[in-house]
């Protein structure tokens, strides 16, 4: 195992701390209670926030962990998501809700209700239905970020069958190897979708997926699963059709009746799978359960959101093919009964203020977004923002990465108005649901640290043998006690689930974070462990030089990596992206470098100082925003770069070498 810091001495200095506003305190779905609670009966706790769920039968057993490390949640309740997230609000008098403003990037919009989404996911369980779907068979969904989308999803999950959706702007080949693993019956796709202003296709690439790539590739044979492929309507683009086997949404969905009685299944069956990448090898099918999972998202996303559900309008700027998309869009919210905003395109289509129009257009209450999406907005500039009317925000979440203290700040004063506190939210597509965050109406909240577990859920942070590190030190993030929306496992692979999670700390859950417990004993987030960097000797990590670098007012976004160093072992080389609404930065990149290294000496220290400083215009990013250092490292050790095929847009490294080539 990669070893990590035990001692980061030079990291945070930070000590700005915000209080709760008071009016949100007062009126808190959660307040301090809710961790005196749980400390007091953990298990409990979880089963009061299981009864909130719709149960078809209840439950009887809250937690059975004799099959450890696979757990089982409410085990003998049986339920049905969808019948949660839709049917139960129709049900109890609240049909007339608006569930999704949905804006498409040219400029479309529809509004669907509580009823409205009633009727279409009866109309396409009968769909499903009729093209020999049932209980248990796989689908996978690949669809651009359209209401369909969340319609097929709960679709699925109202008959029984397990959906894997598939990221939009996956390769053919990551499609074909996700259907292939999962052993998916139907694909669910559209004929295209709208991004940056064009047409992106997307049947063709299934139709490249699901055919023979040839002898001697990796299929040399047609994809045998798979007998129907189901597609939507969306650009209206030209389709080539495989008669029989292509359907369109419309034939198929539209004519139903809608009318279905949801399948109820035990609490611990399957919901859904979702792919992640591992650090070898093929991506890992994680499956989540219906029961347990549904409870830590709706719960979590009632307590960190606070939502109201009568007045709050709610946008998670996700794509439904993360993991953030399927607990934040589809089932933590709409169980909760919240008022979205699902929208399709780009932040800068057609203009840079497109996110800030859609909040004041919609008076959005709670935005929910990604650093890496925080720092564009501040290379862009904040007179954008200021254009618009962003007086409905109340809270504003982020995940996704380590968020800069400065970026934090930046969000809180430039889209916050300095009144809205900000919730850092660490989770993975492991753990189903938010495991550390401050709760906006209890916590003061430091800029840059997710602060504390959730009431709930046991975390700690310990050192190479496993031994909780005391405060003012780092180490690695473990979680110490089974949660209800934990992943049940690998799909098909037990063995691979023990060894990625369970086999470093005997008897805890390794996250492959590392993460700090300041004085106080709140976690600082630093980054995978992968992302530690050894220079002459001293433990470093990219995190604590990137927030560093953020911190200066000329730079946007910085990536850091490791490189190997004859001398120092480890050398930093940064990438940075210069601001565009700052003015005086020097033209010269080794004038801008000089500054930004002395900058760094003083913030963390000459062992930090970057031995290069690389300005550029972008960097590799993967398409749920996570900077690629992988890439980074063979730009910085002059190695031809290596794989790009799961990079947003793959142009990007070429940009870099160029601009490089042409700084010689
Ligand atoms: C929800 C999601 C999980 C990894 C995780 C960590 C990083 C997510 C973070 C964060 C620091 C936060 N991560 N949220 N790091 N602070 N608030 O992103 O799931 O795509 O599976 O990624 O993302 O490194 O281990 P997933």
């Amino acid at each position: 195992m990669v070893t990590v810091a035990h001692t980061l001495e030079n990291l945070h200095t930070e000590r700005r701390t915000f209080k709760p506003p008071v009016s949100l305190a007062a009126h808190a779905n959660a307040t301090a209670y809710e961790y005196k609670k749980a400390g007091v009966d953990r298990l409990e706790y979880w089963r009061e926030a299981a009864l909130r769920l719709a149960w078809h039968e209840p439950f009887t057993e809250i937690l059975d962990w004799s099959d450890a490390p696979v757990s089982r949640w409410f085990h003998d309740g049986t339920l049905n998501a969808c019948d949660n997230a839709v049917d139960r609000h129709v049900r109890e008098g609240r049909g007339d809700r608006v569930a999704f403003h949905f804006v498409g990037e040219p400029g479309d919009t529809e509004t669907l209700t509580y009823a409205d989404m009633h009727e279409r996911v009866q109309k396409a369980a009968n769909g499903l239905l009729s093209l020999g779907v049932g209980k248990g068979d796989r689908v996978a969904i690949y669809l651009p970020q359209i209401p369909e989308a969340v319609v097929a999803m709960l679709a699925c999950a109202r008959i029984g069958a397990i959906h894997s959706v598939v990221f939009g702007g996956f390769s053919a080949e990551s499609l074909r190897q996700r259907i292939d693993d999962a052993e998916a019956k139907l694909v669910i796709t559209a004929d295209g979708g709208n991004r940056r202003g064009s047409h992106l296709a997307l049947k063709p690439l299934v139709d490249e997926a699901l055919a023979s790539h040839g002898e001697g590739t990796a299929h040399p044979e047609p994809c045998a699963s798979v007998e129907h492929v189901l597609v939507v309507r969306r650009t209206g683009q030209d389709t080539a059709w495989t008669e029989g086997r292509d359907r369109w949404w419309h034939d198929v969905v539209d004519p139903q009746t809608a009318a279905h009685e949801p399948e109820w299944v035990d609490a611990e069956h399957p919901l859904f799978i979702l792919y992640t990448s591992g650090t070898t090898g093929t991506p890992k099918g994680l499956f989540h359960s219906t029961g347990g999972y549904l409870v830590g998202a709706a719960h979590t996303h009632r307590i960190v959101f606070d939502l109201k559900p009568e007045t709050d309008v709610y946008w998670c700027t996700a794509d439904v093919g993360w993991i953030t998309g399927h607990s934040y869009i589809v089932y933590g919210p709409m169980t909760n009964g919240a008022t979205q905003v699902l929208y399709e395109g780009t932040p800068n289509t057609p203009h840079e203020g497109r996110w800030w129009e859609i909040v004041q257009e919609y008076g959005v209450t709670i935005l929910y977004t990604a650093p890496t999406a925080i720092r564009t907005f501040m290379k862009w500039g904040e007179a954008i923002p200021d254009r618009f009317d962003l007086s409905s925000l109340r809270l504003l979440g982020s995940v996704g990465e380590p968020i800069n203290p400065e970026a934090w700040m930046w969000y809180r004063r430039v889209i916050g108005g300095d009144r809205c506190p900000i919730v850092d939210t660490w989770w993975q597509t492991e753990t189903g649901s938010i495991m550390i965050s401050p709760l906006p109406g209890v916590t003061a909240t430091k800029p840059g640290s997710a602060m504390t577990p959730v009431p709930g859920v046991a975390i700690d942070v310990v050192d190479d043998a496993g031994r909780p590190v005391p405060n003012g030190e780092g180490g690695y993030l473990v979680i110490t006690e089974p949660w209800p929306s934990m992943l049940r496992g690998i799909w098909g692979n037990r063995h691979r689930y023990v060894s990625t999670y369970w086999n470093h700390f005997d008897g805890l859950y390794f996250a492959g974070d590392g993460a700090k417990k300041d004085v106080d004993g709140d976690l600082w987030l630093l980054g995978r462990v992968d992302d530690v960097m050894n220079v002459s000797g001293h433990r470093l990590t990219t995190t604590e030089i990137e927030h560093a670098l953020v911190a200066h007012p000329w730079v946007a976004e910085a990536a850091v990596v490791g490189a190997n160093d004859e001398v120092t072992g480890q050398a930093v080389v940064a990438f940075v992206i210069v601001r565009g609404d700052v003015a005086g930065i020097p033209d010269d990149g080794e004038a801008v470098a000089g500054e930004l290294r002395k900058h760094v000496r003083k913030q963390i220290g000459p062992v930090a100082t970057p031995r290069t400083i690389m300005v550029v215009s972008e960097v590799p990013k993967t398409r749920s925003g996570k900077i690629m250092r992988r890439l980074l490292r063979d730009v910085a050790e002059n190695r031809p770069v290596g794989d790009v095929t799961t990079l947003a847009d793959s142009s990007v490294m070429d940009a870099i070498r160029g601009g490089l080539e042409a700084g010689k």
